[in-house]
Protein backbone atom coordinates (compact mmCIF):
# COMPACT_ATOMS: atom_id res chain seq x y z
CA UNK A 1 0.00 0.00 0.00
CA UNK A 2 1.28 3.65 -0.43
CA UNK A 3 1.67 5.81 1.78
CA UNK A 4 -0.98 8.84 2.15
CA UNK A 5 0.15 11.70 1.09
CA UNK A 6 -0.90 14.87 2.67
CA UNK A 7 -2.78 17.42 0.20
CA UNK A 8 -1.22 20.77 -0.54
CA UNK A 9 -4.40 23.19 -0.41
CA UNK A 10 -3.90 26.21 0.30
CA UNK A 11 -6.02 28.59 2.89
CA UNK A 12 -8.19 30.25 0.30
CA UNK A 13 -8.37 29.61 -3.67
CA UNK A 14 -7.19 26.88 -5.50
CA UNK A 15 -4.41 26.43 -7.78
CA UNK A 16 -4.38 26.96 -11.40
CA UNK A 17 -1.78 25.65 -13.98
CA UNK A 18 -1.74 26.62 -17.37
CA UNK A 19 -0.25 23.86 -19.73
CA UNK A 20 0.75 24.15 -23.84
CA UNK A 21 1.93 20.98 -25.77
CA UNK A 22 3.44 20.69 -28.75
CA UNK A 23 2.64 17.33 -30.71
CA UNK A 24 5.36 15.23 -31.82
CA UNK A 25 3.91 13.86 -35.42
CA UNK A 26 6.53 11.91 -35.58
CA UNK A 27 6.24 10.03 -32.49
CA UNK A 28 2.14 9.67 -33.26
CA UNK A 29 2.60 8.27 -36.68
CA UNK A 30 4.80 5.22 -35.19
CA UNK A 31 1.35 4.34 -33.15
CA UNK A 32 -0.35 1.93 -35.01
CA UNK A 33 -4.17 2.50 -35.52
CA UNK A 34 -5.52 0.94 -32.67
CA UNK A 35 -2.77 2.49 -30.40
CA UNK A 36 -3.63 6.08 -31.44
CA UNK A 37 -7.66 5.05 -31.13
CA UNK A 38 -6.58 4.07 -27.44
CA UNK A 39 -4.65 7.05 -26.86
CA UNK A 40 -7.42 9.43 -27.77
CA UNK A 41 -9.92 7.27 -25.66
CA UNK A 42 -7.09 7.48 -22.43
CA UNK A 43 -7.02 11.20 -22.94
CA UNK A 44 -10.99 11.44 -23.41
CA UNK A 45 -11.79 9.42 -20.37
CA UNK A 46 -8.79 11.30 -18.30
CA UNK A 47 -10.36 15.05 -19.31
CA UNK A 48 -14.13 13.06 -18.07
CA UNK A 49 -12.16 11.93 -14.71
CA UNK A 50 -10.63 16.30 -14.02
CA UNK A 51 -13.90 17.48 -14.49
CA UNK A 52 -16.04 14.98 -12.65
CA UNK A 53 -13.47 15.49 -9.50
CA UNK A 54 -14.93 18.23 -6.79
CA UNK A 55 -13.90 21.79 -7.52
CA UNK A 56 -11.88 21.13 -10.43
CA UNK A 57 -12.05 22.51 -13.43
CA UNK A 58 -10.08 22.05 -17.06
CA UNK A 59 -10.08 24.26 -20.29
CA UNK A 60 -9.00 22.78 -23.36
CA UNK A 61 -7.91 24.50 -26.63
CA UNK A 62 -6.18 24.54 -29.75
CA UNK A 63 -3.40 27.33 -29.94
CA UNK A 64 -3.42 29.59 -32.55
CA UNK A 65 0.58 29.85 -33.48
CA UNK A 66 3.03 27.13 -33.41
CA UNK A 67 4.14 28.44 -30.39
CA UNK A 68 1.70 25.62 -28.90
CA UNK A 69 -0.50 22.93 -30.65
CA UNK A 70 -2.80 22.29 -27.29
CA UNK A 71 -3.20 24.09 -23.96
CA UNK A 72 -4.96 23.39 -21.24
CA UNK A 73 -6.07 25.21 -17.99
CA UNK A 74 -6.48 23.37 -14.32
CA UNK A 75 -7.95 24.59 -11.47
CA UNK A 76 -7.86 22.66 -8.55
CA UNK A 77 -7.28 23.60 -4.96
CA UNK A 78 -4.92 20.43 -4.24
CA UNK A 79 -0.99 20.97 -5.83
CA UNK A 80 -0.90 17.48 -5.34
CA UNK A 81 -4.04 16.55 -6.84
CA UNK A 82 -3.03 19.56 -10.23
CA UNK A 83 0.42 17.89 -10.08
CA UNK A 84 -0.77 13.99 -10.70
CA UNK A 85 -3.18 15.78 -13.45
CA UNK A 86 -0.61 17.26 -15.20
CA UNK A 87 1.73 14.18 -15.53
CA UNK A 88 -1.26 12.11 -16.61
CA UNK A 89 -2.02 14.54 -19.09
CA UNK A 90 1.39 14.57 -20.16
CA UNK A 91 1.79 11.30 -20.67
CA UNK A 92 -2.20 10.56 -21.92
CA UNK A 93 -1.33 10.33 -25.76
CA UNK A 94 1.29 7.88 -25.24
CA UNK A 95 5.29 8.40 -24.36
CA UNK A 96 6.73 11.99 -25.70
CA UNK A 97 3.49 12.66 -28.07
CA UNK A 98 2.60 16.07 -25.95
CA UNK A 99 5.60 17.96 -25.72
CA UNK A 100 5.45 20.54 -23.23
CA UNK A 101 5.85 24.18 -24.50
CA UNK A 102 5.03 26.29 -22.00
CA UNK A 103 3.46 25.95 -18.35
CA UNK A 104 2.50 28.52 -15.98
CA UNK A 105 1.68 27.92 -12.42
CA UNK A 106 -0.55 30.51 -9.91
CA UNK A 107 -2.86 30.47 -7.27
CA UNK A 108 -6.71 32.35 -7.74
CA UNK A 109 -6.70 35.38 -5.15
CA UNK A 110 -8.31 38.62 -3.60
CA UNK A 111 -7.40 41.47 -4.76
CA UNK A 112 -5.77 43.61 -1.76
CA UNK A 113 -7.40 46.68 -3.38
CA UNK A 114 -11.34 45.36 -3.50
CA UNK A 115 -13.24 48.21 -2.28
CA UNK A 116 -14.07 47.65 1.60
CA UNK A 117 -18.11 48.56 2.37
CA UNK A 118 -16.41 51.61 4.51
CA UNK A 119 -14.93 52.64 1.11
CA UNK A 120 -17.77 52.48 -0.71
CA UNK A 121 -19.72 53.94 2.21
CA UNK A 122 -17.59 56.80 2.25
CA UNK A 123 -16.57 57.63 -1.53
CA UNK A 124 -19.72 56.58 -3.26
CA UNK A 125 -22.51 56.33 -1.25
CA UNK A 126 -21.70 58.99 0.83
CA UNK A 127 -19.41 61.29 -1.18
CA UNK A 128 -20.91 60.54 -4.81
CA UNK A 129 -24.66 59.95 -3.70
CA UNK A 130 -24.52 62.25 -1.04
CA UNK A 131 -26.55 59.87 1.22
CA UNK A 132 -26.94 59.84 4.23
CA UNK A 133 -27.34 56.46 6.76
CA UNK A 134 -31.19 57.44 7.38
CA UNK A 135 -32.06 57.13 4.03
CA UNK A 136 -33.72 54.20 2.42
CA UNK A 137 -31.50 54.19 -0.76
CA UNK A 138 -28.10 54.17 1.36
CA UNK A 139 -29.14 50.65 3.31
CA UNK A 140 -30.14 49.52 -0.90
CA UNK A 141 -27.12 51.15 -1.88
CA UNK A 142 -25.25 49.36 0.68
CA UNK A 143 -26.86 45.68 -0.07
CA UNK A 144 -26.28 46.32 -3.28
CA UNK A 145 -22.57 46.55 -2.90
CA UNK A 146 -22.37 43.99 -0.94
CA UNK A 147 -24.04 41.35 -2.96
CA UNK A 148 -22.37 42.68 -5.74
CA UNK A 149 -18.72 42.30 -4.17
CA UNK A 150 -19.83 38.75 -2.50
CA UNK A 151 -20.32 37.15 -5.80
CA UNK A 152 -16.98 39.03 -7.29
CA UNK A 153 -14.64 37.37 -4.67
CA UNK A 154 -16.78 34.27 -4.94
CA UNK A 155 -15.98 34.09 -8.23
CA UNK A 156 -12.02 35.58 -8.35
CA UNK A 157 -11.40 32.77 -5.37
CA UNK A 158 -13.28 29.74 -7.04
CA UNK A 159 -14.41 30.70 -10.52
CA UNK A 160 -16.59 28.61 -13.02
CA UNK A 161 -15.23 29.90 -16.54
CA UNK A 162 -17.51 29.68 -19.36
CA UNK A 163 -16.98 28.32 -22.50
CA UNK A 164 -16.24 31.40 -24.51
CA UNK A 165 -13.94 30.15 -27.58
CA UNK A 166 -10.91 32.77 -27.09
CA UNK A 167 -8.77 32.09 -24.08
CA UNK A 168 -5.90 34.46 -23.78
CA UNK A 169 -3.20 34.20 -21.48
CA UNK A 170 -0.18 36.15 -20.25
CA UNK A 171 2.00 36.34 -17.51
CA UNK A 172 2.97 40.03 -15.95
CA UNK A 173 4.84 41.49 -13.18
CA UNK A 174 4.91 44.89 -11.82
CA UNK A 175 7.79 47.41 -12.68
CA UNK A 176 10.33 47.33 -10.15
CA UNK A 177 13.11 50.18 -11.81
CA UNK A 178 14.37 53.42 -10.65
CA UNK A 179 10.98 56.18 -10.21
CA UNK A 180 8.95 53.24 -11.72
CA UNK A 181 9.40 51.02 -8.51
CA UNK A 182 5.24 49.43 -7.70
CA UNK A 183 6.68 48.16 -4.44
CA UNK A 184 7.67 51.59 -2.90
CA UNK A 185 4.22 53.29 -3.57
CA UNK A 186 2.10 53.62 -0.47
CA UNK A 187 -1.07 51.68 -0.40
CA UNK A 188 -3.44 54.38 -1.06
CA UNK A 189 -1.62 55.31 -4.13
CA UNK A 190 -1.36 51.62 -5.24
CA UNK A 191 -5.16 51.12 -4.67
CA UNK A 192 -5.78 54.56 -6.41
CA UNK A 193 -3.80 53.54 -9.24
CA UNK A 194 -6.21 50.17 -9.66
CA UNK A 195 -9.11 52.12 -9.00
CA UNK A 196 -8.40 53.91 -12.89
CA UNK A 197 -7.70 50.11 -13.65
CA UNK A 198 -10.96 48.38 -13.00
CA UNK A 199 -12.70 51.37 -14.63
CA UNK A 200 -11.82 50.80 -17.70
CA UNK A 201 -11.79 46.82 -17.02
CA UNK A 202 -15.31 47.25 -15.96
CA UNK A 203 -16.05 48.95 -19.22
CA UNK A 204 -15.79 45.52 -20.64
CA UNK A 205 -17.92 43.69 -19.01
CA UNK A 206 -20.02 40.85 -20.91
CA UNK A 207 -17.40 40.89 -23.68
CA UNK A 208 -13.94 40.06 -21.18
CA UNK A 209 -14.09 37.98 -18.62
CA UNK A 210 -10.52 38.22 -16.87
CA UNK A 211 -9.30 36.13 -13.61
CA UNK A 212 -6.20 37.51 -12.33
CA UNK A 213 -4.15 34.82 -10.19
CA UNK A 214 -1.08 35.36 -8.15
CA UNK A 215 2.34 33.61 -8.79
CA UNK A 216 4.70 35.53 -7.20
CA UNK A 217 7.37 33.08 -5.53
CA UNK A 218 5.36 30.54 -7.21
CA UNK A 219 6.31 31.22 -11.23
CA UNK A 220 8.91 33.23 -13.12
CA UNK A 221 6.28 36.53 -13.23
CA UNK A 222 3.90 38.45 -10.23
CA UNK A 223 0.27 37.11 -11.98
CA UNK A 224 -1.11 35.15 -14.93
CA UNK A 225 -3.88 37.23 -16.45
CA UNK A 226 -6.76 34.54 -18.23
CA UNK A 227 -9.07 36.52 -20.89
CA UNK A 228 -11.93 34.67 -21.74
CA UNK A 229 -13.79 36.43 -24.76
CA UNK A 230 -16.50 35.46 -27.55
CA UNK A 231 -14.22 38.41 -30.20
CA UNK A 232 -10.66 38.63 -30.40
CA UNK A 233 -11.23 41.87 -31.38
CA UNK A 234 -12.11 42.80 -27.29
CA UNK A 235 -8.81 41.03 -26.35
CA UNK A 236 -6.36 43.21 -29.08
CA UNK A 237 -8.94 46.43 -27.55
CA UNK A 238 -8.48 45.38 -23.32
CA UNK A 239 -4.98 44.83 -23.45
CA UNK A 240 -4.19 47.68 -26.28
CA UNK A 241 -6.81 50.79 -24.01
CA UNK A 242 -4.92 49.09 -20.91
CA UNK A 243 -1.62 50.16 -22.13
CA UNK A 244 -2.30 53.99 -21.92
CA UNK A 245 -3.43 53.04 -18.16
CA UNK A 246 -0.90 54.84 -15.69
CA UNK A 247 -0.68 51.20 -14.07
CA UNK A 248 0.43 49.03 -17.16
CA UNK A 249 1.78 52.19 -19.00
CA UNK A 250 4.33 52.50 -16.13
CA UNK A 251 4.18 49.50 -14.04
CA UNK A 252 3.68 46.34 -16.34
CA UNK A 253 6.06 44.35 -17.86
CA UNK A 254 4.95 41.38 -19.98
CA UNK A 255 5.35 37.65 -20.92
CA UNK A 256 4.86 35.67 -23.96
CA UNK A 257 1.40 36.10 -24.99
CA UNK A 258 -0.73 32.44 -26.11
CA UNK A 259 -4.15 32.51 -27.78
CA UNK A 260 -6.20 29.83 -28.31
CA UNK A 261 -9.87 28.54 -28.83
CA UNK A 262 -11.41 25.89 -26.79
CA UNK A 263 -13.14 23.20 -28.25
CA UNK A 264 -14.64 19.95 -27.24
CA UNK A 265 -11.95 17.07 -27.42
CA UNK A 266 -12.76 15.41 -30.24
CA UNK A 267 -12.80 18.60 -32.82
CA UNK A 268 -9.68 19.38 -30.74
CA UNK A 269 -8.47 15.68 -31.73
CA UNK A 270 -9.70 16.58 -35.47
CA UNK A 271 -8.10 20.06 -35.54
CA UNK A 272 -4.63 19.60 -34.38
CA UNK A 273 -4.81 16.33 -36.98
CA UNK A 274 -4.53 13.56 -34.60
O1 LIG B 1 -11.88 45.21 -6.87
C1 LIG B 1 -11.53 44.34 -7.70
O2 LIG B 1 -10.97 43.27 -7.38
C2 LIG B 1 -11.80 44.62 -9.14
C3 LIG B 1 -10.85 45.63 -9.63
C4 LIG B 1 -9.62 44.97 -10.25
C5 LIG B 1 -8.43 44.62 -9.62
C6 LIG B 1 -8.05 44.77 -8.17
C7 LIG B 1 -9.48 44.63 -11.64
C8 LIG B 1 -10.47 44.82 -12.60
N1 LIG B 1 -8.23 44.12 -11.86
C9 LIG B 1 -7.57 44.06 -10.64
C10 LIG B 1 -6.31 43.58 -10.39
MN1 LIG B 1 -7.38 43.68 -13.64
N2 LIG B 1 -6.59 43.15 -15.42
C11 LIG B 1 -5.25 42.97 -15.67
C12 LIG B 1 -5.05 42.88 -17.08
O3 LIG B 1 -2.70 43.91 -20.12
C13 LIG B 1 -2.66 44.66 -19.14
O4 LIG B 1 -2.25 45.85 -19.23
C14 LIG B 1 -3.10 44.16 -17.78
C15 LIG B 1 -3.71 42.76 -17.77
C16 LIG B 1 -6.30 42.98 -17.67
C17 LIG B 1 -6.60 42.94 -19.14
C18 LIG B 1 -7.25 43.16 -16.61
C19 LIG B 1 -8.63 43.30 -16.81
N3 LIG B 1 -5.61 43.27 -12.73
C20 LIG B 1 -5.41 43.22 -11.39
C21 LIG B 1 -4.06 42.75 -11.13
C22 LIG B 1 -3.43 42.49 -9.76
C23 LIG B 1 -2.72 43.75 -9.33
C24 LIG B 1 -2.26 43.76 -7.90
O5 LIG B 1 -2.85 43.07 -7.06
O6 LIG B 1 -1.30 44.53 -7.64
C25 LIG B 1 -3.46 42.56 -12.37
C26 LIG B 1 -2.07 42.06 -12.64
C27 LIG B 1 -4.44 42.90 -13.36
C28 LIG B 1 -4.23 42.87 -14.72
N4 LIG B 1 -9.20 44.07 -14.53
C29 LIG B 1 -10.38 44.43 -13.90
C30 LIG B 1 -9.52 43.71 -15.83
C31 LIG B 1 -10.93 43.85 -16.02
C32 LIG B 1 -11.68 43.49 -17.32
C33 LIG B 1 -11.46 44.31 -14.84
C34 LIG B 1 -12.92 44.59 -14.53
C35 LIG B 1 -13.53 43.37 -13.92
C36 LIG B 1 -15.00 43.57 -13.64
O7 LIG B 1 -15.35 44.50 -12.89
O8 LIG B 1 -15.78 42.77 -14.20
Amino acid sequence: MSTPVTPLIPREGWHVLHLYYQIEHSQWNCLTQDEQRAAKTNLTELVQEIRSTVDTHLLTFAVATPKADIGFMLLTPDLQVANAFEKRLTLSLGADVLSPSYSYLSQTESSEYTTTSAQYIEDTLKGEKGLTEEMPEFAAGLKEFEDRMAHYLQHRLYPVLPDWPVVCFYPMSKRRSGNDNWYSLDYDARRQLMAGHARVGRTYSGRILQLITGSTGLDEYEWGVTLLAKDTIDIKSIVYEMRFDEVSARYAEFGDFYIGMQLPLDELFRRVCL
